[in-house]
């Protein structure tokens, strides 16, 4: 399967968000849940250098919850600050203003030892398109927010959203690329909707992702649609097809529906709670 996918601006918004980081202490990336890898960005480790780590599972509840804490672990290990979020619901979120001020207490303490008081932390939210940065910045900021407007000394045209006393976050999100010159990545990053469904290939994207679910999540096709998940995936999908009643005129099986329905499925959690990419399995995934 051949994924073309050609994002434009890429080197303008890396470039932008470099210019960015220079005012911020710390970096909020939100990665999904579901693919916790795959939607990272392979820059953003060298780009946030020196700079404080949160990384957000977002979209958690769509994920498997053993899965979350697994990935939970490994990002820790890796020195991240790590916490999973619902940015729809808004579960997780009072955890994080406490974690906040924990990934910064290096700058707090810098700033209280040069006698600077109530310096707010200043924040950035960063991920690929799409994993939940405008929810979770709606969802965190909430209500209480006020826009602080243009800083003087800043840059012109930053605006500043002021959470609370301690915390200022930068309101344009940074938006970065995946790694999506790999095959793979390119493939887990359609199944959850972040490439368009027009750009590939959907039948056989759907085999990938019913061959998955039988291996990894098996039962969980059985039990959605009321099908047996012996057999190839191909007999898989004529299965869900029949079950679902997804037929064109002459009574010929809709592959193309029944794909858009299983993601329609999937997406929105009706399969069950799936992770793609599971935590230290590399030759599972
Ligand atoms: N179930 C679930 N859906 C979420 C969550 N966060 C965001 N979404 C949904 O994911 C979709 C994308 O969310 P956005 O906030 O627009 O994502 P974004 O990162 O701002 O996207 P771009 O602006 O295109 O880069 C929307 O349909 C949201 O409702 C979450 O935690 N759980
Ligand atoms: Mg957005």
């Amino acid at each position: 399967m051949n994924i073309q996918w050609y994002p434009g601006h890429m080197t303008k918004a890396k470039r932008q968000m470099q210019e960015d980081l220079k005012l911020i202490d710390l970096i909020i990336e939100l990665v999904d849940a579901r693919v916790p890898l795959s939607s990272r960005n392979p820059d953003i480790d060298q780009l946030g250098q020196n700079k404080s780590r949160l990384i957000l599972l977002n979209k958690a509840d769509l994920a498997d919850e053993r899965q979350n804490e697994a990935w939970k672990e490994y990002f820790q290990s890796k020195g991240f600050y790590v916490v999973k979020v619902d940015s729809r619901s808004g579960s997780g979120m009072k955890m994080i203003q406490n974690v906040i001020q924990e990934a910064c207490k290096e700058k707090i303490e810098r700033d209280r030892r040069r006698g600077i008081k109530n310096r707010p932390i200043r924040a950035m939210v960063a991920g690929i398109p799409n994993v939940g940065k405008s929810t979770f910045i709606n969802t965190f900021a909430g209500k209480a927010c006020a826009k602080t407007g243009n800083k003087p000394g800043v840059t012109k045209g930053k605006q500043w959203i002021r959470l609370n006393k301690n915390v200022e976050l930068l309101d344009t999100p940074g938006i970065l690329w995946p790694k999506f010159e790999d095959q793979l990545v390119g493939i887990r990053l359609a199944c959850v909707g972040s490439i368009k469904d027009d750009i590939l290939n959907i039948e056989e994207l759907a085999l990938w992702l019913l061959e998955k679910l039988k291996k990894d999540y098996p039962g969980a096709l059985e039990k959605r649609y009321g099908i047996s998940e012996e057999g190839t995936p191909l007999e898989t999908l004529e299965a869900i097809a029949r079950a679902r009643g997804c037929l064109k005129r002459g009574e010929e099986l809709d592959y193309v529906k029944t794909s858009g329905l299983i993601f329609d499925d999937f997406r929105g959690g009706k399969i069950g709670r799936i992770t793609l990419e599971w935590a230290g399995q590399q030759e599972n995934n």
